[in-house]
């Protein structure tokens, strides 16, 4: 039963979303008796020793429980002390992260390399531009190859990436030299991912690695194996093999959903079930049969991550983020809902029963109980999502549920890949990061920050999102976006070049010279590699320093959850990057783990870690620390712009 109130005693849906959207659905929920995550976080709450990661379970002799208030006042059966048990699980929420990344950018080479050797022919190398730049980037030749020759070397050098023992994975080619510098003074750049993640999972089983800084260094290695090793080949192979962002306009919010139609929604992390989604739902013969259903056709959509690449490469339209997975259901409208893996609530079985969606997986790696199983083989793709396709029209038809979408659609303009902003800002005859650079010297622009990550049901959905962003762009930052944070800003209208206006004085000029919006969405969370890519590019450039730890730049998770968001942050901060998460943080204040990650990092040369709930502390934090960087750089006084005025013009004359 629903737990949240109308009414103002306790909870009420106005404090837990700013999305209109669900807010209307979470009404319709309550009326319906169903019940969502929003109920059960109001009804469980966190464990404040679990928040403050100050329990272990490691080892039967536990499990053991420190008092985060008197931190160091006790110690586990073994003698583990709150430094320990907190790295420990620290580096447990990174290793699984960069698990899941990386699993998704290995899945990806696999694909890539069945199509090169022709074993699969669903697919094929639609951008080959980008194939001969990244293979160039870590130093393949391409000149006189052909493109299955470049493609095969290609892939055996970025397989690497994942199974190599000894040496630098292929990408940190790509880091700035003196991040890399840094990073082998201190033992951490990433050898292969497997071995990463596998060394970390060893160093934290009961009684091995208890020195925390020790640790640490293992905690940075491993995220810098997901962030440019897994995430960016995952990038990277499906740029080349789908397509390379650039800017679309897309429509986001639940009335993308269309009574009429057969609705179905993807809500996952891997391209290629999408892709082919996309294919089936255009089959002549399967449009005709949603036809002879009743229906106007068939309308696929996309949700979470996968619904974000499928929106900067392809315009599909956009339903919502994590926290609106449940509540889309709640329409009625969905006849089926097709998942893949990661962020897939269990909750929403219950929730498409309901309605009587038919809830679908179609990975082997992730079955809900409950949920039907189509299992998808990318050998032939099509056999599983034309089935979906069918199971949709049939749910279509005997569509028994009461159909109430929110009438709200919000268009923005998305798809900034590296490649385009490079292109957009220089333009096609001086293509590179020169102009944005010059516009950060000059200070019209302050500085970057990307802005990523999760909903969350302990905090109200979308809203420190948005007051953050509104916050950073005024003060001339530009934002750059992946995942369930650019949807609550297109949700907001953020991502439109009319939202120039809400810019400062000198970003907005910026934008409206270029025609750009303030906020640039890059894609899913695995396009977070894009801001890593982008980051370098600043300091290739030149100018702005000689480390990513040099750059007037920012990152911010204001409502994250999920243990891939910590390896993201973990992964920018070694890469210099000050890096705030809102929500809570899975650390005690004061102690020595924390004051390291907090501020001991960054004297090693890296970024550190920020945190707080409240986005204007947030935006504060990020816009002081960028202030900073400019004033080391020598640009904090704004070089004076010339304006030319009526006595000059007729000295000109
Ligand atoms: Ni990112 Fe994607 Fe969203 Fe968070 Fe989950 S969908 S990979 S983890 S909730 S942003
Ligand atoms: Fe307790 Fe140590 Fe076992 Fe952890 S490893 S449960 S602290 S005894």
């Amino acid at each position: 039963m629903s737990k949240i109130k109308d009414t103002t005693d306790g909870i009420s849906i106005q404090d837990v979303t700013i999305c209109d959207a669900t807010a209307q659905m979470l009404k319709k929920a309550k009326r319906d008796g169903v019940e969502t995550a929003f109920d059960r976080a109001a009804s469980m709450k966190a464990c404040p020793i679990g928040a403050d990661s100050a329990c272990c379970k490691h080892c039967s002799m536990g499990p053991c429980r420190l008092n985060s208030k008197d931190p160091y006042g006790k110690v586990g059966v073994c003698g583990a002390d709150i430094d320990t048990i907190m790295s420990r699980n620290f580096a447990r929420m990174v290793a699984c992260g960069t698990a899941c990344h990386t699993d998704h950018g290995m899945a990806i080479l696999k694909l890539f390399k069945e199509v090169v050797n022709g074993n699969i022919k669903e697919y094929s190398i639609k951008d080959t531009i980008k194939l001969e730049s990244v293979a160039r980037s870590i130093g393949i030749e391409v000149e006189g190859k052909s493109v299955k020759e470049i493609a095969t070397e290609l892939y055996q050098e970025l397989e690497k990436t994942f199974t190599q023992l000894e040496g630098e994975i292929p990408f940190a080619k790509r880091v700035p030299q003196k991040t890399l510098e840094t990073w082998r003074k201190l033992g951490i750049v990433p050898r292969g991912a497997m071995l990463e993640v596998l060394e970390t999972m060893n160093r934290t089983h009961m009684g091995v690695d208890q020195q925390y800084e020790n640790l640490t260094r293992q905690i940075s290695r491993t995220a810098l194996a997901d962030g440019w090793g897994g995430s960016m080949v995952g990038t990277e192979l499906s740029d080349i093999l789908f397509g390379t962002p650039s800017p679309v306009a897309v429509e986001v919010n639940m009335g993308v959903l269309k009574e009429n139609k057969v609705n179905i929604i993807v809500h996952g992390h891997e391209p290629n079930l999408f892709e082919s989604m996309v294919v089936s739902a255009n089959s002549p013969v399967l449009i005709q049969a949603a036809k002879d259903a009743g229906a106007d056709g068939i309308n696929l959509v996309g949700m979470c991550c996968s619904g974000a690449e499928m929106m900067v490469r392809h315009g599909i339209p956009h339903a919502g983020n994590f926290m609106s997975t449940e509540a889309v259901l709640i329409t009625g409208a969905v006849d089926a809902m097709v998942v893949d893996i990661q962020c897939i609530k269990q909750g929403l079985v219950k929730v498409a029963d309901c309605y009587g969606t038919g809830l679908y997986t179609t990975n082997r790696q992730c079955r809900i109980e409950g949920a039907t199983h189509i299992e998808f083989n990318e050998h032939d793709p099509l056999a599983a999502t034309d089935e979906l396709i069918i199971k949709a029209i049939t749910r279509f038809k005997n569509r028994t549920a009461v159909v109430e979408i929110p009438k709200i659609v919000n268009t923005g303009v998305h798809g900034f890949s590296h490649e385009y902003i490079n292109y957009m800002l220089g333009g096609t005859f001086r293509g590179g990061y020169t102009p944005l650079n010059a516009n950060i010297i000059n200070g019209r622009i302050r500085g970057v920050a990307g802005v990523v990550g999760c909903t969350n049901p302990r905090v109200k959905q979308d809203w420190v999102h948005v007051e953050l962003v509104k916050e950073l762009i005024k003060n001339d930052i530009l934002v750059l976006q992946t995942g369930c944070s650019q949807i609550a800003l297109a949700k907001a209208g953020l991502t439109s070049p009319e939202a120039a206006v809400l810019a400062g004085p000198g970003l907005r000029e910026v934008c409206e010279t270029v025609g750009m919006p303030p906020v640039l969405g890059l894609g899913a969370c695995i396009d977070n590699s894009r801001i890593l890519v982008a980051a370098a590019a600043m300091v290739h450039e030149g100018g702005l320093g000689d480390s990513i730890a040099d750059l007037p730049v920012a990152g911010a998770a204001p409502e994250w959850m999920s243990e891939k968001a910590i390896a993201i942050g973990q992964y920018f901060v070694a890469s210099g990057v000050f890096t705030v998460f809102g929500v809570t943080f899975p650390i005690v204040e004061g102690t020595k783990f924390h004051k390291l990650l907090f501020s001991g990092l960054e004297e090693q040369g890296m970024g550190k870690w920020g945190f707080t709930p409240d986005p204007y502390e947030m935006a504060r934090l990020m816009i002081d620390h960028i202030n900073k960087k400019r004033r080391a750089l020598g640009i904090d006084k704004k070089s004076e712009r010339v304006l030319v005025d009526m006595a000059d013009r007729r000295q000109i004359a």
